[in-house]
């Protein structure tokens, strides 16, 4: 996967990117990021400036449809393709795990990050095919957003985690929360770990935290049950649970 960031502030993402599980990703090779910075494509005449007055009137200002154009064909130059856009907003549809398996399959990915009031929607109509949101709540622009995409799309790259089935095994990834995890001492402040994660029998393990994905997924998303994959036994244990939730 080959990451390209067109933005005003290059240094944020390449920051927060070169840090953690995806710069060890970036410096073992299975993810790349490219910053391009809008401003360097500003016409000579405009001194490094791409945002210029609303017309209509009204607070703020707009990004330059030209700079933007040109920072995504100086992409294009460089893959010898067109890759898919998405613009960060939060007038996209709201980014989820289906979407970031989605664009994990592709080879380049450019993430445009707006600011002010926006970016002039010329450019936006020529070249983005993905408006993508993170969440109701309002940014002060892109970036976060873009690295919070990247962010999930890269642990769906095949080497980017090193335990490969953790991608696969964690919330969402099987459409529930996870269970609960537990390390040493095994009482800590007087709270004891679940006795049956100490027993070594794999069988049992596995159908508590089972268990426990489901009870937790109940209790706190009800939402994500009604497209889970489950069995005659776990409906039972649900319908139970949530009859008498303090007993199980
Ligand atoms: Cl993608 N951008 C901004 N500016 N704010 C947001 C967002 C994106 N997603 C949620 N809020």
């Amino acid at each position: 996967m080959r990451f390209h960031v067109l933005t005003l502030f290059p240094e944020m993402i390449e920051n927060g990117m070169n840090t953690s599980i995806t710069g060890r990703a970036i410096a073992g090779g299975k993810i790349s990021l490219d910053c391009v910075n809008i401003r360097d494509h500003a016409p000579e005449r405009r001194k490094g400036r791409v945002d210029d007055y609303p017309y209509g009137g009204g607070a703020g200002m707009v990004i330059e449809a030209q700079p933007v154009m040109s920072a995504y064909e100086s992409v294009c130059a460089r893959t010898g393709s067109r890759p898919r856009c998405v613009y960060m907003t939060p007038q996209g549809k709201t980014f989820s795990q289906e979407l970031a398996r989605t664009f994990a399959k592709e080879e380049d990915l450019v993430l445009l990050c707006g600011h002010y009031e926006g970016i002039d929607e010329r450019v936006i109509e020529k070249i983005v095919t993905d408006e993508v949101s993170i969440g109701d709540y309002v940014l002060t622009g892109g970036e976060l957003a873009a690295m919070v995409v990247m962010d999930a799309v890269s642990r769906m790259v095949p080497g980017v985690l090193t335990n490969d089935l953790s991608g696969a095994e964690e919330s969402f990834g099987n459409g529930l929360l996870e269970y609960p995890q537990y390390t040493r001492p095994e009482v800590w402040e007087g709270m004891a770990v679940p006795e049956i994660l100490l027993s070594g029998h794999h069988g049992n393990v596995e159908k508590w935290r089972r268990m426990q994905s489901l009870k937790r997924t109940a209790l706190r998303r009800p939402d994500l049950l009604e497209s889970a994959q489950l069995t005659g036994e776990e409906r039972k244990f649900l319908k139970d649970l949530l009859a008498k939730p303090e007993e199980t």
